[in-house]
């Protein structure tokens, strides 16, 4: 019996061994607060939305992309991962299904956290050209932020979602 205990005892070490080190290994990641989650496209309720046919090219860690109707969007941002309180650079590249630029859009974005109400941080875009669009605005805190890219075109908005952490 003894020697069962002496077991019991040196597996429990292990696991708690074993979990310090995934702890520590994810807050050295940039976790910790607000536990840094990748960028990712997203619905308006926050799923996730994988790739799909589309849009299966392998992309940088800053950037994510998701169709919308008849347009794919794409959003960058950089630095990346952006820090609380600095200046991050939005990017976003609207293009139609066949990859050809769409230049005659207006965007703008809504800056929130799912997780608590935040002062409004809703910049507008420039056109800069070939599809590109940039604004630069903070993330004001550590935390997860959703990030509303709202487009209209003739007339007709739409958004789509991104999500970021921390
Ligand atoms: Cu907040």
């Amino acid at each position: 019996m003894k020697k069962i205990g002496i077991v019991a005892v040196a597996a429990l070490v292990v696991f708690v061994i074993f979990f310090m080190s995934m702890r520590r290994s994810h807050m050295m990641n940039g976790g910790g607060a607000g536990a840094q989650q990748d960028l990712v496209a997203v619905s308006a309720d926050g799923k996730q939305i994988t790739g799909g046919s589309t849009v299966s090219a392998e992309l940088p860690k800053n950037t994510a992309v998701q169709q919308s109707g008849e347009m794919i969007v794409s959003l960058s941002l950089n630095p990346y991962p952006p820090s609380a309180g600095q200046p991050s650079q939005f990017e976003v590249t609207l293009t139609d299904l066949n990859g050809s630029p769409i230049d005659d859009a207006s965007i703008s974005l809504n800056l929130t956290m799912p997780s608590m109400w935040m002062p409004p941080n809703q910049p507008d875009m420039q056109f800069v050209s070939y599809g590109k669009y940039s604004t630069s605005a903070p993330f004001t805190m550590r935390g997860g932020w959703r990030i509303e890219v709202i487009i209209t075109r003739g007339g007709q908005k739409q958004s789509v979602f991104f999500d970021v952490g921390l």
